[in-house]
């Protein structure tokens, strides 16, 4: 059997899971024993959640490329690791075998090297979704540098902001990148985002879309002129660093309830560890299957579930430039049918957009290939879940709708495809090692089922986030300080009388649009650095295809007429646009007077979001406002 530690019926689950809770370090001892090691652990876990300190595999060294590249290549040296499709389906596919892969990695780490690359810098990637991407990443974890990816939809102030907060010194980018009919600028981008970052010395540019650009001398370099230098040298090859089990992996930023973005930092061991084991298990991989995920790797699904987790498997993953609508919206079933895609790893939001061109683009494409599908990133309708079930996998394949977070750097609760009986929009049970509770708002354990309460776990597995970077008080009071010692989701969640869980969506102010997490307060002080605004509030309402959409009350310092107010709220969305990327541009904007606040001058969102879902008639108390006149208002004026 290729995994030893892959569970193959529910009665194994049933025993993995009571192992993994008796003996914790024994259990995740035997999945780690299935890796390669320089040096095997010293112990397992050690650990508390009061400061937090998370430690896994003590003293264990090792290089997780030397598990994702390395030690295939006597078996799995010919096998496809990545298959490339295009954004344009005319253009040619890219396969690049372990063999392959294998040299381009240890190419570019040698680059890495030459540009003067430590172990520990911090190198951010700013690139689209091509083979260069993944070569990147796994460059940087193969000299120990901390790779922080950032999604190619964020703005040059984002990007600025996520650069100055790890101080990185080097930036990996592309001339431009292809998504859909777009062409995204990303040196561009780059460049205004490096006017305020002085920590960057290096610029290190692919080549993709030909797009002109400007290279500063001394500062930028193009990755094909690298390449040759490298070559010129013979090619030497690149013994991979040693790095200790807790020694950083990456940072990910990621949105929270406060303005600003955190870097969730994830380690080698536990993190490798846990991206194989969730992969192996949910997806039920089995060698020479060919899997797709369709996230991008600016996102944890693509670090966890595109690269590190499929590769460290032996697995053949499917990498995609483009997105689902185009040149169709019949794009995935094509790539589904060309490739005879096995497994297929997507989001609710994607598989609404496509529900909304009918069965046109999906009828007589064969997509009998696929096994096995999977859901990820909110709350999965049943609608959704349906049509996911019998259009694409003809009620044949299971879904798996995997609950997890950046955070948790794996899946959490899960069904384990085709082993767990599944229920729609439920994420069911919880994987061996992942030990939820429910409590209540004092941090009271919710026992028993049939209840409702706070998503907590209460013991910690080998994928957890370990700190935020350069704040590690800040992770404590987020995730640790909230309910004494667990660790606080962030989620609502519901257990059913089966005990299938069922998460219910954020209880913090945190949206989830398009499965991309933002924060109130950040859209908030973007709309706010507008000239003339003078507060906002910011609220999310259901979206038919984006889950949720973004919900904006603005006062202005004047007021408004009809025409003004159309472009000011053009303005203000161009200016969310610029200072945290389009991905957070207001649905909706209402202009206000004034905001209803409580006597101590909090505003009372839980107010603001009922108006935004249109639910005018349940606004509950609203006794002890400064203000109720506000309320009536805003509800004349509700959009
Ligand atoms: C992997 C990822 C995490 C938040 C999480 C929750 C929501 C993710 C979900 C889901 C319901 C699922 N979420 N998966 N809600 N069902 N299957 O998405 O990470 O971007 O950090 O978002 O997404 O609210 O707390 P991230």
């Amino acid at each position: 059997m290729a995994y030893p530690y892959q569970i193959s019926n529910f009665e194994e689950y049933q025993q993995a899971y009571h192992q993994s809770v008796v003996d914790p370090e024994g259990f995740w001892a035997n999945v780690a024993d299935h890796f390669y090691w320089r040096r095997k652990w010293d112990k397992v876990l050690d650990w508390n959640f009061k400061e937090p300190d998370i430690k896994w595999f003590m003293g264990g060294k090792l290089n997780i490329t030397e598990n994702c590249l390395d030690r295939h290549l006597g078996t799995l040296g010919n096998t496809p690791a990545i298959i490339w499709e295009p954004n344009d389906p005319d253009e040619r596919h890219r396969i690049l075998t372990y063999r392959e892969l294998y040299n381009k990695v240890c190419q570019f780490a040698n680059v890495l090297k030459n540009n003067g690359v430590k172990k520990g810098d911090r190198i951010c990637i700013y690139m689209g979704m091509i083979p260069e991407l993944a070569i990147a990443v796994l460059a940087c974890a193969r000299v120990g540098a901390i790779h922080s990816v950032v999604f190619g939809g964020f703005s040059a102030q984002s990007i600025a902001d996520r650069i100055q907060d790890a101080e990185c010194n080097l930036v990996i980018t592309c001339d431009g990148a292809f998504r859909g009919n777009k062409d995204i600028p990303l040196k561009a981008v780059i460049d205004d985002a490096l006017m305020a970052c002085p920590s960057v010395k290096k610029v290190i540019v692919c080549t993709r879309t030909r797009t002109p650009v400007s290279m500063l001398k001394g500062r930028d370099v193009w990755w094909e002129d690298e390449i040759k230098q490298v070559e010129t040298m013979g090619n030497p090859p690149c013994t991979a660093e040693e790095m200790d089990a807790e020694d950083m992996l990456f940072i990910l930023y990621t949105s929270g309830s406060t303005g600003k973005p955190k870097g969730v930092v994830h380690t080698c061991a536990g993190y490798m560890v846990y991206a194989n084991y969730t992969f192996v298990n949910t997806f039920q991989y089995q060698p020479g299957e060919v899997y797709f995920c369709t996230a991008d790797i600016g996102w944890i699904t693509g670090h966890s579930y595109i690269l590190y987790g499929p590769l460290s498997a032996g697995a053949t993953t499917l990498m995609f430039e483009g997105v689902p609508t185009w040149p169709d919206a019949g794009r995935l079933w094509d790539i589904t049918d060309k490739y005879r895609v096995n497994i297929l790893y997507t989001a609710p939001t994607a598989i609404r957009s496509l529900m909304g061109f009918g069965l046109g683009p999906v009828n007589h494409k064969d997509l009998s290939s696929l096994k096995r599908l999977g859901s990820v990133g909110e709350p999965i309708n049943e609608e959704a879940w349906h049509w996911f079930k019998d259009q694409i996998g003809k009620g044949k394949c299971p879904i798996a709708d995997t609950w997890w977070q950046t955070e948790t750097g794996g899946h959490m609760i899960t069904p384990i495809a085709g082993i767990t009986k599944e229920k729609p929009g439920f994420a069911t049970l919880p994987l061996p090692g992942v030990q939820p509770i429910l409590v209540d708002e004092k941090g009271e354990e919710i026992t028993g089922n049939g209840v409702n309460g706070n998503l907590c776990i209460k013991f910690p597995w080998p994928g957890m986030l370990r700190t935020t970077y350069g704040d590690h008080e800040r992770c404590r009071k987020t995730y640790f300080a909230t309910y004494e010692n667990l660790y606080f989701t962030g989620d609502g969640c519901m257990r059913d009388e089966d005990g299938y869980y069922r998460i219910t969506g954020r209880v913090d102010d945190v949206l989830n649009v398009s499965g991309h997490r933002i924060g109130t307060a950040e859209v908030e002080n973007a709309i706010n650095m507008h000239a003339g605004v003078v507060e906002s509030a910011v609220v999310g309402y259901p979206h038919e295809i984006k889950g949720q959409g973004i919900y904006a009350y603005v006062i202005c310092d004047k007021p408004t007429n009809s025409k003004d107010a159309e472009l000011t709220k053009k303005d203000i969305i161009q200016t969310v646009s610029r200072i945290i990327g389009p991905i957070a541009k207001p649905d909706k904007i209402q202009f206000v007077s004034g905001l209803p606040k409580t006597r101590s001058g909090k505003i009372m969102r839980r107010i603001l979001r009922k108006i935004a879902e249109g639910e005018l008639d349940s606004l509950g108390d609203t006794s002890t406002l400064l203000d109720p006149a506000v309320v009536e208002e805003i509800k004349q004026g509700k959009l």
